[in-house]
């Protein structure tokens, strides 16, 4: 036995202690799990097929406790130390995300766990966006920025040292884990007085909303918390009971009967006072509420399907609302199977493997096993299959939700901002330097858990 803690544990306790902060920060974030708590409740008794599912795949007890963060950082040297910090945790960098397309000028990862076990523990991810200084327009405010972000220390010193110990001796303790959490969670709170005076914070602001918000404060911190939901249209459709104002559109795949990838919707928080150094009082809006469904994992062919029919889904002017929107993109999509068995028998997404309980029951022997293909297997009973969650991100998505919440109050024409091929800068290398590690490729990731589950779902027919 390890006297080391499980980093999944670490992790349940960080996100854990990251709602309850984030409650306390946006109080529309408790009223948000609320809602989303009700509707999950509703949609599981009122569909047995889906919660039998989502017990056979040991899912049930992840959902209660699902969600995603995110956060934006200034400089190479901050994101090199998140990897290490979100090491602990057992929180590894999987994808490339390229935002310059829809005119936010960051590139991004997700830090998740990776393993079939560590994603039921305790799913929770967190997209992690790096600012691209060389996408500001103003090389003069490109060199103000560096400077005040070069001037800031985003980890306080007690982490800084949990995290080298915790690298030289390969893991924590129950207690210093406990503080590792507590020091861990100061680089994600909520910092209400600025770095900068009001000039400085507005001449940044003016650039781009996104630069104010990274330069500004003395932290990183958390801009949004995302609940796991199993109906976002009754969601989308009830946040106004819950005293909430949902973004036009839901993001992503329509509405199927088998779920595809991912889809969002989010709200914008509250204006937030902040004190400016040396200057009258302020306000800064970066913080928001975000659901989601999440649907299965794409293979790449099955990926390049989705991307051609939203961006067929996409052409021409914006749709006027949600209802209008869902429908052109339920016409698009109607060209994708919805049907788990075609989606599997077509290679179009991902699916893990089980063993029957009872072999003896389907009167199949060894040599019948050894002998028959998947197929065979599946239509005697001998294996069965549910989905793979999808637990990544939609570029996409990510740029309709990061536009949504840096327009201004008024300012209608930002969400409808489509991407824009042309302005696509993608730089892996650079973030990876940068990063100090390579992201993983997240299709070979959910391809290897594939063929992991197949394997061990053939060794125990075997076995009998
Ligand atoms: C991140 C926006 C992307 C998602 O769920 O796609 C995102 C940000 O605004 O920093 O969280
Ligand atoms: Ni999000």
């Amino acid at each position: 036995m390890s006297q080391w803690i499980s980093p999944d544990r670490i992790r349940e306790r960080f996100s854990h202690a990251m709602s309850v902060m984030y409650r306390r920060e946006v109080p529309q974030y408790g009223a948000l799990l609320e809602l989303v708590e009700a509707v999950n409740r509703e949609t599981l008794a009122a569909d047995v097929a889906l919660a039998e599912q989502l017990d056979a795949a040991d899912e049930s007890q992840r959902l209660s406790v699902e969600r995603h963060g995110a956060i934006r950082v200034g400089t190479p040297a901050e994101l090199a130390m998140l990897r290490r910090l979100f090491a602990v945790m057992g929180m590894w960098p999987v994808g490339y995300y390229d935002l310059s397309q829809a005119g936010v000028p960051v590139h991004s990862t997700a830090f998740r766990p990776v393993d079939d076990e560590a994603l039921r523990a305790n799913p929770f991810r967190v997209f992690t966006s790096l600012l691209r200084p060389e996408l500001i327009a103003s090389a003069a405010l490109r060199e103000r920025a560096l400077e005040i972000l070069h001037a800031r220390d985003i980890f306080t010193p007690g982490v800084t040292a949990l995290i080298e110990r915790c690298e030289a001796q390969g893991g924590l303790d129950e207690s210093d884990a406990d503080t590792f959490v507590d020091e861990a969670l100061e680089t994600f709170r909520w910092h209400s007085d600025a770095t900068v005076d009001r000039p400085t914070y507005e001449s940044l602001n003016a650039e781009h909303r996104l630069l104010a918000d990274v330069v500004c404060f003395r932290g990183p911190h958390i801009n949004h918390l995302t609940p796991r939901t199993l109906d976002i249209d009754e969601a989308q459709r009830r946040m106004p009971d819950y005293g909430i104002d949902p973004k036009a559109t839901i993001e992503g795949p329509p509405r199927r009967r088998f779920s595809l990838l991912l889809r969002q919707t989010s709200f914008k928080a509250l204006e937030e006072p902040v004190r400016f150094a040396g200057s009258a009082p302020g306000y800064h809006t970066a913080r928001f509420g975000e659901i989601e469904q999440r649907g299965v994992a794409l293979t790449a062919k099955g990926r390049a399907l989705y991307d051609r029919l939203l961006a067929g889904a996409r052409q021409g002017a914006p749709a006027p609302d949600n209802t209008a929107h869902q429908a052109r993109l339920g016409a698009a999509f109607a060209e994708f199977p919805d049907d788990d068995a075609i989606l599997r028998r077509e290679g179009l997404a991902f699916f893990h493997y089980w063993p029957a309980s009872d072999r003896a029951a389907l009167e199949l022997g060894t040599n019948e096993i050894n002998a028959a293909n998947v197929e065979t297997l599946l239509e005697r009973g001998a294996l069965w299959t549910t989905p793979m969650v999808y637990e990544d991100f939609l570029p996409v998505s990510a740029a309709g939700i990061f536009q949504s919440n840096l327009s201004q109050p008024g300012d209608a024409t930002r969400e409808e901002e489509q991407e824009d091929a042309d302005r696509s800068q993608p730089n892996q290398a650079q973030f990876e330097a940068a990063l100090g590690a390579t992201v993983i490729d997240e299709i070979a990731l959910y391809a290897k858990r594939e063929r992991a589950s197949l394997n061990a779902a053939l060794e125990t027919l075997k076995a009998g």
